[in-house]
C-alpha cells in the first residue's frame, strides 16, 4: 500500500514537517510581538486581524486533514515560491517570483454574486475571520506532469459556500482572478490568456471537504506568486483549477467557461480530474516529476506514478459516479 491512513493526531510532526518549518516557527515566535503591535492599528480592539505582519506567521492554525504517501515529503518553501504558474506575471516558471513584487494584495475585497441569498462585497478579513484556519498538506499535480507537496493554510470552501447560501437553482460556482494590468505585467498582453482568469467547480465538488480556500503556505501568508491573498486548492484536480488572487465568486446555473478550456478545449476540460489513464494529447499523464528539493526541478530523479484523482480517490470518486473517466472533460 502506498497510502497510509492516519488520523491527524497519529501523525508525528517530524513525519510531515521539514526542518524549514521549525525554523519558520522559531521566527514566528519572534515575530508575534510585532503582530500584536500591528493589530492595534489594523483591527478593532479585541479583534485580531487575519493577516500577520509582513514575514510573520498565522497565529492560530489547527492541523486539518492530511493523507500522505511514503515518499511524500513537503516540497521546500524555496521551490514552492520560485517555480510557479501564474501567467498574469509571465509564462516562465520563474517569472511570477520575479515580477509579482509590486502587486498589492492588501486591501482586498471579494464580490459574491449570482444565485445566492446573501450577495455582496466583503473585505478579506470579514471573509476569512469567522473561520478557523487549518493546515492541510496536499499533493499538487500540474497538468504539465510535475508535482509538489504543499502545506497550505486555509479554510474549507464548503464553509464559505454555506455562508452565502446558494439558491436551489445554483449548480456551479465560478471564480475570477483580479485584473490589474498596472501591477500584472502579463495582463498587458491580451495574447497570453483572455483575462480575467476564470475557474469553476460543480457545487457538490465545492462542498467536498478537500476543497480549500488557501490564504497561506508554510504557516505564513501566501506570497504574491502563489496567489495572494486567497486562492482555490482542489488537490484531486490538475493545478490549473487552483485559481489565484480571487476577487469574485459567483453561483451559477450553467457550467462556467474556465480559461484553459476556452483557450484549448481539445486539451483541457472543465473537470480536469487527475487521471493517469488519460494522456494529454501531447504527453503522458501516467507519471510525473516531483519537485522535492533535489535540484533542477526534479528532472534528475526517477519519475513517479501519477495516482488516480492524485491519490484522493476515496474522498472524491463518488462525485463522478456514472460519468466516463476515460476522456478529458
Ligand atoms: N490566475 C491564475 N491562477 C492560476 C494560474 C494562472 O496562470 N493564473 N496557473 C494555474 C496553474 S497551471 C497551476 S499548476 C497553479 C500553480 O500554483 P502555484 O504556483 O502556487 O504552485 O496555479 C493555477 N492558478
Ligand atoms: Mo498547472
Amino acid at each position: 500500500m502506498l497510502i497510509r491512513h492516519k488520523k491527524p493526531s497519529d501523525v508525528a510532526s517530524h513525519e510531515i514537517t521539514p526542518e524549514s518549518v521549525y525554523l519558520d516557527r522559531r521566527r514566528f515566535i519572534q515575530a508575534s510581538g510585532l503582530i500584536a503591535g500591528s493589530m492595534i492599528l489594523g483591527a478593532p480592539a479585541g479583534q485580531a486581524a487575519v493577516m500577520p505582519a509582513k514575514g510573520g506567521q498565522f497565529a492560530d492554525v489547527t492541523k486539518g486533514y492530511r493523507k500522505l504517501g511514503e515518499n511524500d515529503t513537503p516540497t521546500p518553501f524555496e521551490s514552492v515560491t520560485t517555480y510557479n504558474n501564474y501567467y498574469e506575471f509571465g509564462t516562465g516558471k520563474e517569472d511570477p517570483a520575479e515580477n509579482a513584487g509590486p502587486f498589492k494584495p492588501q486591501p482586498w475585497t471579494v464580490t459574491v454574486d449570482g444565485l445566492c441569498a446573501h450577495p455582496g462585497t466583503v473585505g478579506f478579513d470579514d471573509l476569512i475571520k469567522p473561520h478557523a484556519l487549518e493546515e492541510r498538506i496536499y499533493r499538487m499535480r500540474c497538468v504539465e506532469a510535475w508535482s509538489m507537496v504543499i502545506p497550505w493554510v486555509g479554510i474549507p470552501l464548503a464553509e464559505i459556500v454555506k455562508r452565502f447560501e446558494p439558491l436551489g437553482a445554483a449548480k456551479y460556482i465560478r471564480f475570477e482572478t483580479i485584473v490589474r494590468p498596472a501591477e500584472m505585467v502579463g495582463q498587458r498582453s491580451a495574447h497570453i490568456l483572455p483575462w480575467p482568469y476564470v475557474e469553476g467547480l460543480r457545487l457538490d465538488e465545492a462542498m467536498n471537504p478537500l476543497a480549500l480556500i488557501a490564504v497561506g503556505l508554510y504557516g505564513q501568508p501566501l506570497l504574491n506568486q502563489n496567489g495572494a491573498p486567497l486562492r482555490l486548492v482542489t488537490p484531486w484536480k490538475y493545478g490549473f483549477k487552483g485559481v489565484k488572487s480571487i476577487v469574485r465568486i459567483s453561483f451559477t446555473e450553467v457550467e462556467p467557461k474556465n480559461t484553459w478550456r476556452e483557450m484549448n478545449a481539445s486539451e483541457y476540460g472543465f473537470y480536469a480530474n487527475v487521471n493517469p489513464k488519460v494522456d494529454h494529447p501531447r504527453w503522458t499523464q501516467a507519471t510525473e516529476r516531483r519537485l522535492g528539493g533535489g535540484g533542477l526541478a526534479g528532472i534528475l530523479e526517477p519519475r513517479r506514478r501519477t495516482l488516480m484523482f492524485n491519490g484522493y480517490e476515496e474522498e472524491v470518486a463518488h462525485l463522478y459516479d456514472g460519468m466516463s473517466l476515460t476522456k478529458y472533460y
